[in-house]
């Protein structure tokens, strides 16, 4: 099954809304397979965004990730990839719909509270950038059956 990886960051998780968030993926169906709270270094944090290093916002971007602790999570589930992108709502909070966790949740592209892997190269890359193997469990949600038509 296809993993994501999804990180509060730092705004979020100040503002307490750690268990909102973990509470829509679970509740879409999504299983927890890793989780950890954690004050990343600079270097995980320009490892995570090493495609923005040069772009202007970029030191502003590295301040706010550092700035306090960030709820980094593996989510499980049939096209997760895709479904967590579309949970989150686009970059810029002004242009996501409510209903989406940046449309209801957040202001500005600046704080805007979630992280998702866009691509499953980038999903790859950054469940190994936080997460050892060891770290990530195998086991079947309760729900499942209930909500594939097939479970593989
Ligand atoms: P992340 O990667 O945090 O999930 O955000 P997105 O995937 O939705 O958006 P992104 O990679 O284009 O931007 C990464 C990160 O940088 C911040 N940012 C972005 C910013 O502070 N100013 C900007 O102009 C842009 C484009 C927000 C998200």
């Amino acid at each position: 099954m296809e993993r994501t990886f999804v990180m509060v960051k730092p705004d979020g998780v100040m503002r307490g809304l750690v268990g909102e968030v973990m509470s829509r993926f679970e509740r879409r169906g999504f299983i927890l397979v890793g989780a950890r709270l954690e004050m990343l270094s600079r270097e995980k944090v320009r490892e995570q965004y090493r495609e923005h290093l040069s772009k202007p916002f970029y030191p502003s971007l590295e301040g706010f990730i550092t700035s306090g602790p960030c709820f980094l999570m593996v989510w499980e589930g049939r096209n997760a990839i895709e479904t967590a992108r579309r949970m989150i709502g686009p970059t810029n909070p002004r242009e996501a719909a409510p209903g989406t966790i940046r449309g209801d949740l957040a202001m500005e592209t600046g704080r805007n509270v979630i992280h998702a892997s866009d691509s499953q190269e980038s999903a790859t890359r950054e469940i190994r950038i936080h997460f050892s193997d060891e770290e990530l469990a195998e086991y079947r949600g309760a729900d499942t059956p209930f909500m594939y038509e097939w479970s593989d």
